[in-house]
């Protein structure tokens, strides 16, 4: 039940159509490369000012904490900014901080009638995160979180840009 729930595809985030699409931000919500440079540039400016007003009500989204904006001309209903941890060799809580992203999205998007939502693979960019540990965390968090909500969502899609996750999330999910 749980497997047809979590799904997997290789692309670019910015065009799937799920209720909510995760972000893979930073602090400060202002911003930056990776997935995050390519929502904001493909979302518009609606997305940026959203992520301003949050940021003047309450200072940035601190790491493993997620916030909620609409998505602009994007053709999702919500984007859903989350901050990874970086990766300094696995013993600052890392998978603590990777899990929380993961479980505080799903939950803003369960408050926010989500049934579908889509994931980039958080921190695994420029926040160096080893793939292979940060799938594991992602696919054993998301497993859970469906465990302790059944029938929360409808859809769960990992979207995997690159092949190296692509290939790690097959594996992982498909056997
Ligand atoms: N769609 C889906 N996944 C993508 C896309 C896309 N369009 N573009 C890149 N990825 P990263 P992080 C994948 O670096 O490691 C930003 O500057 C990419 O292949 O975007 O969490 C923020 O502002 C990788 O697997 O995020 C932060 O400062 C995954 O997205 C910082 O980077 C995450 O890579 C966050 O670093």
């Amino acid at each position: 039940m749980q497997q047809q729930v979590i799904q997997l595809i290789q692309g670019d985030i910015t065009k799937v159509e799920t209720d909510a699409i995760v972000n893979a931000a930073n602090s400060s919500l202002l911003g930056g490369g990776g997935v995050d440079g390519a929502i904001h540039r493909a979302g518009g400016r609606q997305i940026l000012e959203e992520c301003m007003q949050i940021r003047a009500r309450q200072g940035g989204c601190a790491t493993g904490e997620a916030v909620i904006t609409t998505a602009g001309k994007l053709p999702a209903r919500f984007v859903i900014h989350t901050v990874g941890p970086v990766w300094q060799g696995g013993n600052r809580n890392e998978p603590q901080l990777l899990a929380n992203a993961y479980r505080n999205s799903l939950q803003l998007a369960l408050e926010n009638d989500c049934r579908t939502i889509a994931f980039p693979n958080i921190s695994t960019g420029i926040y160096g995160y080893p793939k292979e540990l940060a799938a594991d965390v992602a696919i054993a968090t998301v497993n859970q979180y469906l465990k302790d909500h059944p029938g929360s969502f409808d859809t769960i899609l990992f979207v995997c840009f690159d092949d190296e996750n692509f290939t790690i999330y097959q594996k992982a999910i498909t056997g």
